[in-house]
């Protein structure tokens, strides 16, 4: 009897769903997740979307897999690989960029660490972004390995820090701590590391999962690119810019190859992703601005996902946020949900399944809360270009509002409001606002709502409930 109940016993715990009792299951291998991020590409920068600047393997992921055309980051670098890495996007540090060393709060959980707790080996490999305090470094945030750059940008071949933050020609790359001087071209260098952890484990035969983050600084600026990417002549602009490109598709070429080589290609889910709207020498296509913007050239961009023989060649047009690839990846993986209420499992409509339907999303380039030190207060300066905005999207409307600026000066209570329905123009040439000034007055509420308070917990999120009629097109 006592041996039925111990045999019984170990049965429950050998069956167990939950993650956190088995952290390594043998009987129900896990999939890798390895998430390519490039930094500041043109949305349409790619043969795919008939760029001139060949993309084969950026686009070999797409053509294997799901192409998510209504993706969407926040517009610039920090806030969108903060929500990647929190679940959430409504937090004022996340908006203070003349504060990098504040960054990642020590009591918010990030993606990382809800890997590593989940049994995964975790990487990140090249850009960090969140941080410069020894409390927010990769190492200590969840990630076993990091090789890479701990600011914004870099010099591709010294490594000499730009960013606003650091002192301007201050080595940034190191791995796992320990500043390293190796010569040659990040991406290439990002690529390399990424293909030898991956052999190391065939070799050492590591039956763990992987969770690798492998996030190019590339195609950001300062823009250089090795002499042999260069077409003869180039030495400046957007060949150079297109160069960099290009090299970073090689490199992404190399780590499939070595996926497919070990392979792992089988059992490894590959997300690929743009973390906010091109910047100078790219293409957005039709999609209105850029980077630093609310519309939709800002915060729209290309993701592809790639996992063979579980995900049929597809498009999926549910829209879905970088905050949502916490929950989405943990359903991936079969891990129960650890993921904040904000990071809404997409995982279903990946696959091609489920409701379209999602919360609203909220996007800003400066919350309306913020004090001296944030983004808009760095930029103002260089014009009306970068003027505070920020967006609410209620599939499929959007609500848009600026400030108004005199000069650098700006105009109290001068806030204009754009409406646009992104069904049918999505490329906002139309604004409605005149027409629906109901509609701007309750998506207007839940902007400012989520400005002062950050976004409801979903049990809560229809305190602003849908009427019939008011928010269809
Ligand atoms: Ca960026």
């Amino acid at each position: 009897m006592q041996l039925l109940s111990l045999l019984a016993l170990l049965t429950l715990l050998v069956v167990s769903p939950a993650d956190a009792r088995q952290p390594h299951p043998r009987h129900a291998p896990r999939p890798n997740i390895l998430v390519i991020m490039s930094d500041d590409q043109g949305s349409f920068d790619l043969s795919l979307r008939g760029s001139g600047i060949r993309t084969p393997n950026i686009d070999s992921i797409a053509r294997d897999g799901v192409e998510l055309t209504h993706f969407y980051t926040q517009p610039f670098c920090v806030p969108t690989r903060a929500a990647f890495m929190t679940g959430v996007s409504d937090q004022p540090w996340m908006y203070r960029i003349q504060r990098l060393a504040e960054l990642l709060p020590p009591d918010m959980p990030t993606l990382a660490e809800r890997f590593q707790r989940g049994g995964y080996e975790t990487a990140l490999m090249g850009k960090w972004h969140l941080g410069l305090a020894p409390e927010s470094h990769p190492n200590v945030r969840g990630f076993d390995h990091f090789y890479g750059h701990l600011g914004g940008l870099i010099d591709y071949f010294t490594k000499e820090s730009f960013d606003i933050v650091i002192p301007t020609g201050e080595h940034d790359w190191q791995r796992n701590g320990v500043q390293v001087f190796e010569d040659g071209y990040a991406t290439t260098q990002i690529a390399d590391e990424t293909i030898a952890l991956l052999e190391a484990r065939v070799e050492e035969g590591d039956r763990r999962p992987f969770f690798y983050f492998v996030s190019f600084n590339a195609p950001h600026g300062p823009w250089s690119a090795p002499e042999e990417a260069l077409l003869p002549g180039c030495t400046v602009g957007l060949c150079v810019y297109r160069a960099v490109v290009e090299q970073m598709d090689r490199e992404i070429g190399r780590i499939l190859a070595a996926l497919d080589d070990l392979a792992l290609d089988g059992e490894t889910v590959v997300f690929f992703l743009i973390d906010n709207g091109g910047s100078s020498f790219t293409n957005n296509g039709p999609f209105r601005r850029g980077k630093f913007q609310t519309l939709e050239g800002g915060i729209r961009v290309p993701a592809f996902v790639r996992y063979p023989r579980r995900l049929l060649r597809h498009q999926v047009n549910a829209p879905m946020h970088v905050q949502d690839l916490w929950a989405t990846f943990e359903a991936a993986a079969g891990l129960h949900k650890e993921s904040p209420s904000t990071s809404v499992n997409r995982w279903l409509s990946v696959q091609g399944y489920g409701r379209r339907h999602r919360p609203p999303m909220f996007f800003s380039n400066q919350r309306a809360d913020c004090e001296a030190g944030c983004f808009s207060h760095f930029v103002r300066p260089f014009g009306v270009f970068f003027t505070r905005s920020s967006a609410v999207i209620r599939w499929p409307w959007k609500l848009r509002v600026q400030e108004t600026l005199f000069g650098n000066l700006v105009v109290l209570d001068s806030q204009s409001f754009e409406l646009y329905n992104l069904r049918r123009d999505p490329y906002e040439d139309f604004d409605r606002a005149a027409d629906r000034p109901e509609l701007v007055r309750r998506l207007g509420a839940e902007l400012m709502s989520w400005e002062s308070q950050g976004e409801a917990p979903r049990s809560h999120r229809r305190a602003h409930p849908r009427r019939r009629g008011t928010t269809r097109d």
